[in-house]
């Protein structure tokens, strides 16, 4: 027996689904020709007007958007209304420096406070509820995107947002908590933290609420085991939305994409065609209904496929696979989005004593992740008995922090010590088994 938040929607026969998202299309398209510069320029440089979409059929016409589009933009030069209308900005990490940045409007607000609600609702929470929010909050959606999606449903929200392990496991325990949001990673470790500290018997979770980053169905079983709940995935991305852009549903098998919201499609990352349904190729994603800062098609360099058949909870809303990889270079360290250009630029910026020649290692120890930045010192520094070095490493660990938000450990190393490759640089080793 399945919960539903609205049973008409979230049942909606495939014909119906699709004659809603035609007419919605149609109206985003127009919408976006008159008050998005560079979707306006880019439909011109094609040809198409907004006479040329009549629904979901003419969707592959339509150009892609882009990560590097919100950094040219940077930061509101993408938005479809004026700023008095945004009423609330987030924001994410960009491929360098900069931070790609979001708006949403009172509409957008409600309509992603419902996404994320509607999971709720189908995985049995509802007001007797106490739901424990251990995502970040602040720039990051996942904190206030979980937040707002439990005070819909009239849960009782308890905002610890990230860290401080022993904290969240004592508010655990003595506020009752019966559903927990945050990384799946972090759900690993506080699990641990849990089992070593007695607790296990003193939790009252029925239900974890957990993405921003892969997991496998190892964690999922090893979280379980440790939290004593079931575990769920919920996926999203701030360009977006934020979490709940699709998210699972009692019987864990695939996240609903909310398609009276967003369009998925699944395209060969290299050559841009759509794949035929069931196969597996890099999500992009149309926003139909989102005010304030709308996409059209846009490269989520994510890869998954997608699964058309109802689902055994009644729901015909698609249901995505959990991502396996990306088609970049992006990483998710911690639950935080780091690019090794983010890195480069930390190294130029840095400069002195080092060379450009670095390798990131990752990995995952006692389920944190680990991020190792080893970079060749020069021959001078070298030469010079070494001295500075550990001031220059400091320089670059407090760098990084800034830039990436979390912390790494720096090993200046000896000149030619990192290993050659023939071809490109293999800049970036990660040790985790997350596929
Ligand atoms: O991570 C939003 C979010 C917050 C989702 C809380 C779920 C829970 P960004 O920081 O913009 O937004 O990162 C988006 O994270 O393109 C994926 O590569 C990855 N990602 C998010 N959810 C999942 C998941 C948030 N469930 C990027 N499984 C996305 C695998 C995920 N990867």
């Amino acid at each position: 027996m399945s919960n539903y938040l609205h049973k008409d929607i979230e049942t909606m026969p495939r014909e119906e689904i699709e004659k809603l998202q035609s007419e919605r299309l149609v109206k985003q398209v127009k919408r976006m020709y008159d008050n998005v510069e560079l979707f306006r320029k880019r439909m011109d440089e094609a040809g198409l007007t907004p006479d040329d979409v009549k629904g979901i059929e003419d969707l592959h016409k339509l150009p892609f958007s882009y990560k590097q589009d919100l950094r040219d933009y940077y930061p509101y030069g993408l938005f479809a209304v004026p700023m008095n209308e945004i009423v609330r900005v987030h924001a994410s990490s960009g491929t360098t420096g900069k931070k790609i940045v979001v708006g949403y409007t009172e509409n957008d607000l409600t309509m992603w406070s419902d996404c994320v609600a509607r999971m709720m609702t189908a995985i049995g929470l509802g007001k007797d509820d106490f739901v424990q929010v251990s995502y970040g909050y602040g720039l990051f959606t996942g904190g206030l995107g979980a937040h707002s999606g439990a005070e819909a449903i009239g849960a009782t929200v308890i905002p610890t947002s990230s860290g401080n392990t022993q904290m969240q496991v004592q508010t655990m325990v003595d506020f009752g908590s019966t559903a927990l949001c945050c990384t799946p990673s972090y759900a690993m470790y506080l699990g641990e933290y849990i089992a070593e500290t007695g607790n296990k018997d003193n939790i009252k979770l029925k239900a974890g609420i957990f993405g921003a980053e892969p997991w496998t169905e190892d964690m999922r079983a090893a979280i379980e085991e440790k939290l004593n709940c079931k575990a769920y995935d919920i996926y999203g991305l701030s360009e977006i939305m934020g979490p709940g852009v699709s998210c699972e549903c009692e019987y864990q098998c695939g996240m609903h994409v909310w398609e009276d919201h967003f369009i998925p499609e699944i395209i060969d990352p290299d050559t841009g065609e759509v794949l035929p349904a069931g196969e597996s190729g890099e999500l992009v994603f149309t926003t139909i209904t989102k005010e304030g800062f709308p996409l059209i098609r846009y490269r989520t360099k994510d890869i998954c496929s997608l699964n058309y058949e109802k689902c055994k909870c009644g729901r015909t809303h698609v249901r995505m696979k959990k991502p396996t990889g990306r088609s970049d270079d992006m990483l998710i360290i911690r639950g935080v989005n780091v690019f090794p250009s983010q890195i480069e630029e930390v190294l130029l910026k840095v400069g002195e004593g080092i060379t450009p020649n670095y390798q990131i290692v990752v990995d995952r120890v006692n389920n944190t992740d680990t991020l190792d930045v080893y970079v060749e010192m020069t021959e001078a520094l070298f030469s010079d008995e070494i001295r500075g070095v550990e001031k220059i490493e400091k320089k670059i660990t407090e760098e990084l922090r800034s830039m990436l938000g979390i912390g790494a450990k720096v090993h200046l190393v000896n000149p030619k010590s990192i290993a050659r490759s023939e071809g490109k640089a293999k800049r970036v080793i990660d040790n985790r088994k997350l596929s």
